[in-house]
């Protein structure tokens, strides 16, 4: 008789929810149940809005990256309505800005002066032209140096001796650079761009259009998910500790028979099937990949779990009472005096931890937000954060903006919410990127199912997705979706099952 397969999804983030919804509306009756197991409380793993003093804020994920009719995250918030006019407009989804935009911001130097436009901009356009040449090695067949890092700061070294300014300009230009530097470190997730693999760099893609926020926040996004899920299909605080695969199982009931794969939860509940697709986040199978799989995973696919990098990017947000900065300012920036990428990093990260805040976003229009600054770090200082308290973060955040401002008065914000995505124990870090030693070929490993042999028509047990296994989105929510929507359609495409191909999703 034919058997309907049941399928487990691990992990209900947005690889996992997509997974689910696809495989229900075109699998639906075919298949023999899709069950969601998440391990915390909630659904949404890393896409999280929280509240500051009621204004809803992203703890998580913030913008969907190159809004256009590529981008499925773009579609879904757009079809179910999430998104304000100006992200909706055909004006908006043409805009190709490269990943970078650079409103009107205010850059202050540690010795308390705002600094000139110009100087920000001839260096952000140095910086960005030096990025964009780091890409092209992706079809190279040799890269001069192994690191991003490594890359620009040899060529800014080569610039400097073509600069006639005097030395406080050079200092401060240098300067200015290296604010550069912690933003890309925010931008890829990483403690510093000499970890970021230079020859893969160019492989990630960026669709056009201009980002965008929720204005009611992107948890938003996974309601609409769960809503259109049947009830149930999600069953929350049920963390998975071991995936036994390649095995024969013998359900006694309600099914009687035999299963491939059994998932035993942390509580010790077990649950049997004939697939299952893992979501869990790249920082967790690098701290429980080893034991979390029986059969353990295949040695191509531990590598890729060990080299493939994952970071941490962790955001603050200040609330203050009055702005310090203009109504129409996008950014509020801090020049450290005397930094620069050409110098070691500091010995003492832990003493001048803040100095890695590459910037602070400022949550516009006021009339929804107030005044509200979202600070991002990333990197070792930005885990170090984490093991201090609100009141040690607000009071070193007053400090910096007090000397920034050279107001040694200026009241120190009355709210502080921080993200630490570090101590999260499902996540363990904030998003992937391509490390020193790997390539997108440890990305496709990654999302290789197992067994990988399949000659004897066996058909995979455990898939994998999740936004580290998408090779040129990873690190986004769309590369999220679009792992999860793969794994769906590769189990439909084995059954042949596609009840309703025109369906939404
Ligand atoms: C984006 C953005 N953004 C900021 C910050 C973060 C991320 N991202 P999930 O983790 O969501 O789900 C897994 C689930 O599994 C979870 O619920 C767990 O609890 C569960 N689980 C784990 N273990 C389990 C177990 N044992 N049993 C059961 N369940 C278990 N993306 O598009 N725009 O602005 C940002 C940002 C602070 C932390 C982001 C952004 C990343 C996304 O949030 C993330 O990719 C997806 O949500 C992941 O979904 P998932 O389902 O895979 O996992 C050149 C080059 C450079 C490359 N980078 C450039 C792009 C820059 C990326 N931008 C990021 C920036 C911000 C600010």
């Amino acid at each position: 008789a034919l058997v309907r397969p049941r399928v487990l999804i691990v992990g209900a983030g947005l690889a996992g929810l997509g997974a689910a919804q696809r495989l229900l509306r075109r699998g639906g009756r075919h298949l023999g149940g899709v069950r969601v197991l998440e391990a915390t409380g909630r659904a949404g793993g890393r896409i999280r809005s929280g509240k500051l003093r009621g204004k809803v804020i992203e703890i998580g994920a913030h913008w969907i990256h190159g809004p256009s009719k590529e981008n499925p995250v773009f579609q879904l918030a757009s079809e179910h309505g999430l998104l304000d006019e100006a992200a909706m407009s055909e004006e908006n989804q043409q805009v190709e800005i490269g990943g970078h935009p650079l409103g009107p911001s205010a850059c202050f130097s540690s010795r308390g002066q705002l600094l000139s436009p110009d100087i920000l901009d001839s260096m952000g356009l140095l910086f960005f032209a030096l990025l964009e040449e780091a890409r092209e090695f992706v079809h190279a067949a040799k890269v001069p140096v192994p690191s991003v890092g490594e890359y620009l700061k040899e060529a800014i070294a080569r610039k400097v001796r073509e600069w006639s300014d005097d030395e406080e300009t050079k200092r401060l230009k240098l300067a200015v650079l290296n604010l550069f530097f912690k933003l890309e470190c925010c931008v890829s997730g990483t403690h510093s761009l000499d970890l970021v693999a230079l020859g893969p760099f160019g492989e990630y893609t960026m669709l056009p259009g201009l980002d965008c926020t929720f204005p009611n926040g992107y948890e938003g996004l996974i309601d609409c998910l769960l809503a259109s899920l049947p009830k149930g299909t999600v069953q929350f605080d049920k963390p998975v500790r071991t995936v036994h695969w390649n095995s024969s199982c013998l359900e006694e009931a309600p099914a009687g028979r035999t299963f491939g794969v059994q998932v035993e939860c942390e509580d010790g509940e077990k649950f049997f099937a004939d697939h299952v697709i893992v979501t869990m986040p790249l920082g967790f199978l690098k701290e429980h990949g080893e034991t979390f799989f029986n059969p353990p995973l295949p040695s191509r696919k531990v590598a890729a779990v060990e080299k493939l990098g994952f970071g941490t990017n962790n955001k603050i947000f200040v609330e203050f009472e009055q702005p310090f900065w203009e109504a129409d300012c996008q950014m509020v920036e801090v020049v450290w005096d005397g930094e620069s990428p050409l110098a070691e990093p500091p010995a003492d990260l832990e003493a001048i931890w803040y100095q890695k805040i590459a910037g602070f976003v400022v949550l516009h229009p006021t009339e929804r937000y107030g005044h509200i600054l979202c600070g991002f770090i990333a990197g070792k200082e930005a885990e170090f954060m984490e093991t201090l308290t609100d009141a040690e973060v607000l009071s070193a955040l007053t400090e910096v903006f007090r000397r920034a401002t050279g107001n040694p008065q200026l009241a120190p914000p009355r709210n502080i919410l921080r993200s630490k995505w570090y101590n999260e124990p499902y996540t363990k870090g904030s998003y992937s990127y391509v490390a020193v030693d790997s390539s997108g070929d440890d990305i496709d490993a990654l999302a290789q199912p197992l067994p990988k042999d399949t000659s004897d028509s066996k058909p995979p047990q455990v898939l994998f997705a999740g936004e580290a296994t998408h090779r040129t989105f990873y690190s986004t929510t769309h590369g999220a979706l679009l792992s999860g929507w793969r794994e769906a359609d590769r189990l439909l495409d084995i059954y042949n099952m596609s009840e309703s191909p025109h369906a939404a999703l």
